[in-house]
């Protein structure tokens, strides 16, 4: 491959991945985006101009998304998805994007791939089989029912579901992977992690939902990348690959380390009212795509990868903090 034409790449997944890209293998890398309010370009700063292409538009576009594919070579190059409305709460407060983004978008896409015959990966997430028990010894594999909760999980199995349909209905060469709980740099700051350490970091208490005993499958954000990057080279066309770094931690467990990192005691958080619908516990066995393609994570110390990142908030304020006050407006109103 030589030219990957990434959506969302402005994103938090995205925008590592472009990084991760960049520096890992010979590609040229062209971002599509729509620069939503999840978007910035600050997070694709530094990145080498001269391997580097930044498109500002919507995945339903079909002219433009047409314009772009017409530039890439079926032989070489790919197309790798991650554009979508990601957040669980923004879903239950609004749908209608979540459907307009992550059904028709991907529809867009995936036509224009079937008509140039290009390579194309699709990224997904655990939260299309729905939740596990606490105390169920099970994990999601890739033979799991998809049993979705929420607006944001059910747009994301419809997705899935169109993928695999051009697969199989139009030889579309596609691989889908799944992937648990992404941290790291550059996520933003509605996501539990971010918003818990930024509340910390500015003198206030972290929020959790419920009990806090929602358990989620951590892994980080690099170790989401290698394992795309992996998929697309080694990856077999037609079938789905789940990605995770057995992180499983519940919601309290995972405030309590921020809150010992930062100096803080352990007991200094506020429980608020549960998301509704909120999924259990996630759980993923990532199997298939160790024995497969040879991948493992690198970051197998949560602890530790939360302490780098941790780091990172610290001192990057001048990019999470324009969004701060934003976000903790439409958490109030929420009541959450
Ligand atoms: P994000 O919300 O941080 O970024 C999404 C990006 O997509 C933004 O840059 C936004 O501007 C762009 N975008 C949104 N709608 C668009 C449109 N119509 N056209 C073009 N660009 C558009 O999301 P993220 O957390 O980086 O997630 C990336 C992908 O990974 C998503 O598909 C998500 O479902 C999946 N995923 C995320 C996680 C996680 O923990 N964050 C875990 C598993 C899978
Ligand atoms: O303030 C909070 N307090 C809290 O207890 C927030 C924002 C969240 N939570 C809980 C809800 C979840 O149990 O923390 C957990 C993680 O919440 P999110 O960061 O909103 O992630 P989640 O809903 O699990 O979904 C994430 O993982 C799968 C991503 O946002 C999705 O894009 C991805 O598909």
């Amino acid at each position: 491959m030589s030219t990957l034409l990434v959506t969302g790449g402005a994103g938090f997944i995205g925008s590592n991945f472009v990084r991760h890209a960049l520096e890992h293998t010979g590609h040229d890398v062209v971002v599509l985006d729509k620069l939503t309010y999840a978007g910035d370009l600050a997070s694709l700063e530094g990145v080498p101009s001269d391997r580097f292409r930044f498109v500002r538009g919507d995945i339903g576009d079909a002219g433009l998304v047409g314009a772009l594919t017409a530039e890439l070579d079926p032989a070489t190059d790919a197309i790798v998805h991650f554009a979508a409305e990601s957040h669980n709460d923004n879903s239950l407060a609004g749908p209608r994007p979540f459907v307009d983004t992550n059904i028709l978008g991907t529809y867009t896409l995936i036509e224009a791939a079937r008509e140039r015959e290009l390579r194309f990966h699709h990224i997904s997430t655990d939260e299309v089989y729905g939740d596990l028990e606490l105390d169920d010894p099970a994990k999601f594999t890739e033979s799991t029912a998809y049993r979705p909760s929420s607006p944001y999980s059910s747009t994301k199995a419809a997705s899935d579901l169109l993928v695999a349909a051009w697969v199989r209905s139009f030889g579309l060469r596609a691989t889908i992977s799944s992937c648990s709980n992404n941290y790291g740099p550059y996520q933003h700051v509605e996501k539990f992690i971010p918003r818990q350490i930024t509340n910390v970091l500015g003198g206030k208490r972290p929020k959790l939902y419920g009990s806090g005993r929602n358990v989620r499958d951590w892994i980080h954000v690099d170790d989401h990348n290698s394992a795309v990057l992996a998929i697309l080279e080694r990856g077999r066309v037609g079938e789905t690959y789940l990605i995770g770094a057995n992180g499983e931690r519940n919601n309290l467990q995972v405030v309590e380390t921020i809150l010992e990192l930062l100096g803080q005691p352990r007991d200094a958080y506020d429980l608020v009212d549960d998301r509704p619908g909120h999924d259990l516990r996630y759980a993923i066995d990532a199997s298939k795509l160790r024995t497969e393609t040879g991948w493992a994570p690198r970051y197998t110390d949560f602890r530790d990868g939360l302490a780098r990142t941790i780091e990172w908030y610290r001192d990057n304020e001048a990019w999470w903090g324009p969004q701060k006050a934003a976000t903790e407006a439409r958490y109030a109103e929420l009541g959450r």
